[in-house]
């Protein structure tokens, strides 16, 4: 059974290869438990529509140029991990981190934001409730953050500071918007011209 040092030992370890940043992770999604998965799958969701790829080992990366992956990290059920995770972040060649959590007290996404310093770190709050412990960081202390439940935002926003670098990756989000703007063309257009009965009724066959 894999145990908590077992991970960090491997965090440890890939921070220490001095792997080329073109077959690391580019996007680490963390999150405090994996009930926080149906929340969650909007970041995932977001990032395979910009052509991001899940990377599942680090020793041999997807061909996709973009690539994410993902933990279960809990800020107050393994705290070490948490440490570990936002200490090797960087080495790890992570170039942003998405990180959600949920409760009152979610505290993983500002303790990694602080850990992991100067990385950016969007957070997600889980909940309606975890809003204020993800956003509630002191001065000098930043955290990215977007509203409870928007984990596609937060892919959005991990995209938008890649983009700041990889033309390819800017190119992507403004097709994405282009495509989600079309979008709301077509739902328009069709309201208005099937009328609100046929409209409902195309909806529901
Ligand atoms: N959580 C886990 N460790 C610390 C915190 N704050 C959060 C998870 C999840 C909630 O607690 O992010 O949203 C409940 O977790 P679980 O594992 O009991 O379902």
């Amino acid at each position: 059974m894999t145990t908590v040092q077992d991970l960090i030992d491997r965090l440890e370890a890939e921070a220490a290869a001095d792997a080329d940043p073109e077959t690391t992770p580019d996007v680490g999604i963390i999150m405090g438990s994996d009930s926080d998965l149906p929340v969650m799958e909007g970041a995932y969701d977001a990032l395979d529509e910009l052509g991001f790829a899940e990377q599942t080992d680090f020793d041999d990366a997807p061909d996709a140029r973009f690539t994410y992956e993902s933990y279960v990290i809990s800020a107050h059920r393994t705290p070490e991990l948490m440490y570990a995770y936002g200490e090797t972040a960087a080495a790890r060649g992570i170039d942003v981190v998405i990180a959600g959590a949920g409760g009152k007290s979610a505290d993983l996404p500002n303790m990694t934001a602080s850990i992991a310093y100067p990385i950016p770190v969007i957070g997600v709050p889980v909940q309606e409730k975890s809003v204020d412990s993800v956003i509630g960081m002191p001065t000098g202390a930043p955290i990215v953050a977007v509203d409870a439940g928007k984990s596609y935002n937060a892919a959005l926003s991990a995209a938008q500071v890649l983009a700041r670098e990889h033309d390819a990756v800017e190119a992507r989000l403004v097709d994405l918007h282009d495509e989600q703007k079309a979008g709301v063309a077509g739902v328009s257009t069709d309201l208005h011209d099937l009328g609100i009965d046929g409209f409902r009724e195309r909806d529901e066959s």
